[in-house]
């Protein structure tokens, strides 16, 4: 149903639609969009309300973190990503090899972000993008990305109808955002086009060229679940341990919640053990530093975890995402 509302504050705008599209028109032939993309992608296009009133929507419950686990990384989705891994091998495993990020990571983005391609969002992403950039919440990010989304077009990866995506504007089968896609998307099979709606190759380049800019160690995992000390005191002084002084801007957030870093030698030290009780990794040839994450309180579910990690959080800046993420990958190796 369309909400009356949204309609009301997507005119919240003073300059009217028509005559704001015609400027932004002018502003994306300078940055050099031809006249016939901006006629095949906006004829008779209008703003959608829907996107509106997607964009105002309060999460109607807040899931706890053991529900949002359960779900993302629920034994369907493992089975498929499994079955997905197999189908899609000639394909995955070379990609994961030339880009240097291990193939079930990749594949565990593909399956957190869109369940292995299977649902990619079959918004128009140009209209979501313009309604969102015509609105006035946050205008000037959309607007960047919708000018973007036409040089993308202009470029010739994609056919204007088949540009679809998220209702806010992220694309194919591993969601990236059109500043995204200038930055990290990834013509793996060498046509020319970085195709991340219908060409698995370039899919799973994408993905794993982002992981990859963003400080990848294909010789290291994400991370692992640990078992700490069982006397509570102790317990209770590794989670009291000083958070991370300056987490990064970009995604403090999440990084917020993470201990300081220490190496395994150290957590080993403290009394961090490996679930099974056994010793932690003996690391000889690289120093692994881990922060401890404990993301359902002190007495949930401890993790180490390491750069790979905060490289996933670059993807999407939730340590329950990243966890999911990670899990996921665990049951993919
Ligand atoms: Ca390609």
């Amino acid at each position: 149903m369309v909400n009356a509302n949204a309609q009301r504050q997507v005119e919240d705008n003073p300059v009217p639609f028509e005559t704001w599209l015609a400027e932004l028109k002018a502003e994306a032939l300078q940055e050099g969009v031809s006249q016939r993309i901006l006629d095949l992608t906006f004829d008779g296009l209008t703003p959608d309300p829907k996107v509106v009133e997607l964009d105002r929507r309060q999460p109607e419950f807040t899931q706890t973190a053991e529900e949002y686990l359960e779900k993302r990384v629920s034994p369907i989705r493992i089975k498929n990503g499994r079955k997905k891994m197999q189908e899609f091998a000639d394909v995955l495993d070379p990609s994961a090899k030339n880009i240097a990020v291990q193939k079930r990571f990749i594949a565990s983005i593909w399956g957190m972000e869109t369940n292995y391609g299977t649902y990619t969002g079959n918004y128009n992403v140009v209209r979501s993008l313009m309604t969102l950039a015509y609105d006035m919440r946050r205008s000037s990010f959309f607007r960047k990305e919708l000018l973007k989304a036409l040089l993308i077009l202009e470029q010739g990866h994609i056919a204007p109808d088949q540009m679809t995506g998220s209702w806010a504007g992220a694309m194919g089968q591993g969601q990236f955002m059109p500043t995204s896609f200038f930055a990290y998307a990834y013509d793996m099979d060498g046509d020319g086009k970085k195709n991340i709606w219908t060409d698995e190759a370039d899919v799973f380049g994408s993905i794993g060229n982002y992981l990859s800019v963003h400080g990848w160690r294909p010789d290291q995992t994400w991370g692992r679940e640990v078992k700490l000390p069982d006397d509570l005191k102790a317990r209770q002084a590794l989670v009291d341990l000083t958070h991370e002084p300056n987490p990064p801007k970009s995604c403090k957030r999440a990084l917020s919640a993470h201990s300081k870093k220490y190496s395994l030698d150290e957590w080993q030290e403290m009394g961090v053990r490996n679930l099974d009780g056994s010793d932690l990794p003996k690391v000889t040839n690289s120093n692994i530093e881990a922060t401890l994450l404990m993301p359902m309180g002190i007495d949930g579910p401890a993790y180490l975890t390491y750069q790979n990690f905060r490289t996933i959080l670059t993807y999407n800046c939730s340590n329950l995402y990243a966890l999911g993420v990670s899990l996921l990958s665990d049951e993919l190796k």
